[in-house]
């Protein structure tokens, strides 16, 4: 099986060496990884290229973490992988732990994995507000899909082929929350499965949630939520 690990950084060319050299150093053996550069303005994408690892780089930023998610779910559908996992290239995420994302897809229990910190609170468990946000997407979500969900917003995850070719191929536009790739995924027939892992905290820069984008977050996960339920059911697996 063919496992992708999509780096995703924006101005995070001081994190990002060490996020790498986690990888190669610690992640699991025969995982292929690209970085996807969200129009950084620092060295991200130099940095990429010293380690010797391909680069997707947009040409302007897309204002959130989630365009560079509808660019690796193309990337890794285009090229045919078989597993596909997020990674945040802040530091935050440890290659160590990401067998327990993608064992789970190899094995076929589940189409979509959500790695948790709040499944056995270990390592960095966010901010109070943060933490309060997940809680509440965690509720709804967990209502609407029938089954118990903890880090919502987690970006450490990892998707089968199914979930890969649905945005790829169905929403191949961008997305603008967590909530939606969820629901989406969950309304196509997607098995969902949380496993708990352990997170450090970002080490250099700040969060996409400390600013501006904290108040405007709950907001848009309720509407994202509401056009996900509008939409409803649509089996398009196949
Ligand atoms: N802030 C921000 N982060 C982005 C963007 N595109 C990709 N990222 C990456 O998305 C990852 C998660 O972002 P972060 O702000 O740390 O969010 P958090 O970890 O959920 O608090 C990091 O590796 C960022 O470099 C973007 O447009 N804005
Ligand atoms: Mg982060």
């Amino acid at each position: 099986m063919r496992v992708l690990v999509a780096v995703i950084a924006y101005n995070e060319a001081e994190n990002l060496v060490r996020t790498l050299a986690d990888l190669k150093a610690h992640g699991p053996a025969g995982i292929d990884i690209v970085v996807i550069d969200n129009g950084s303005t620092d060295n991200t994408k130099e940095v990429a290229f010293q380690a010797g690892v391909p680069v997707v780089s947009h040409f302007t930023n897309s204002g959130s973490s989630m365009g560079t998610v509808t660019t690796y779910f193309r990337y890794a559908d285009q090229k045919g992988y078989d597993v596909l996992c997020q990674f945040d290239g802040d530091g935050q995420h440890m290659a160590s732990e990401l067998h327990k994302i993608i064992g789970p897809v190899k094995e076929g229990r589940a189409d979509y994995v959500i790695g948790s910190r709040f499944l056995q609170k270990e390592g960095f468990q966010s901010y109070f507000f943060r933490r309060l946000g997940i809680r509440l997407f965690a509720l709804l979500d967990s209502l609407i899909v029938g089954q118990k969900l903890t880090d919502v917003t987690s970006g450490f995850r990892a998707y089968d082929k199914k979930v890969m070719r649905l945005f790829s191929r169905h929403f191949p536009y961008e997305l603008s929350d967590t909530n939606q790739l969820l629901l989406l995924s969950h309304f196509a027939g997607a098995r969902l499965l949380e496993v708990p892992v352990v997170m450090r905290a970002r080490e250099k820069g700040t969060s996409e949630f400390r600013s501006m984008a904290a108040f405007t977050f709950p907001v848009k996960g309720v509407m994202n939520i509401l056009g996900c339920l509008l939409q409803g059911r649509r089996k398009i697996w196949d």
